[in-house]
């Protein structure tokens, strides 16, 4: 799965849902993606573009009460991870959808992809088990790895706290997005 296949299948979200979309390839990849199919309320954190304060965001966003979906690459994840605190001591309906690509996908995408040092400077992995956190903070825990999968979680009425876990590769997300992209010039040629 990649990250470009989470925001055609969020796509069917159901017109009750919220969505909150994480800073670096997340609201990239929705802009120019997502298609939804229900009017449904989109929020994002820009202004200097941190991926700080993401899952804290998100989770008041969740005060509502109404389902709500967090798209969030890992990094961002870790970097407030204690967020999660508060959506567990709250039982905000909250679904957290980590795009685990093990570091920032989004350098990849840069010159300096090609550099010596660019996983101890860009990449950053940090081989972090998901579940573990998931684990600490009471929620529900899903690692999926066919859309089907996450079809079926989009759909389906939940409460309280879950993360699903996607798991992807840099290069994988890198390769999908120029494969897309490839598509859509193709598409404008053959339409022009
Ligand atoms: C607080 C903060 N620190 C550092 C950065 C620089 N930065 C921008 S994108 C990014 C990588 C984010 O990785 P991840 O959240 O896993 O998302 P992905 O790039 O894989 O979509 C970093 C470190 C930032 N924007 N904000």
């Amino acid at each position: 799965m990649s990250a470009l296949s989470i925001a055609d299948e969020l796509s069917n979200l159901p017109s009750s849902s919220q969505l909150f979309l994480a800073n670096s390839m997340t609201v990239r990849d929705f802009e120019q993606y997502f298609n939804p199919t229900n009017s449904i309320k989109i929020m994002g954190n820009r202004g200097a573009n941190g991926i700080d304060g993401t899952i804290s965001t998100a989770t008041g966003m969740a005060f509502n009460r109404k389902p709500t979906w967090l798209v969030i690459g890992d990094l961002a994840f870790y970097h407030d991870m204690n967020g999660l605190l508060l959506a567990k001591q709250n039982q905000f309906n909250l679904t957290i959808i980590v795009n685990n690509n093990d570091g920032g996908g989004i350098f990849s995408f840069l010159p300096q992809a090609e550099a010596p040092y660019f996983e101890t400077m860009f990449g950053t992995p940090q081989h972090l088990a998901i579940d573990k956190v998931a684990n600490l903070y009471d929620a529900e825990y899903f690692k999926i790895n066919k859309i089907d999968e996450l079809h079926k979680l989009c759909l389906q009425p939940w409460q309280g706290l879950r993360i699903i876990e996607i798991q992807d590769t840099r290069s994988h997300n890198l390769t999908i997005h120029q494969q897309r992209l490839q598509k859509v010039k193709e598409r404008l040629a053959h339409e022009n």
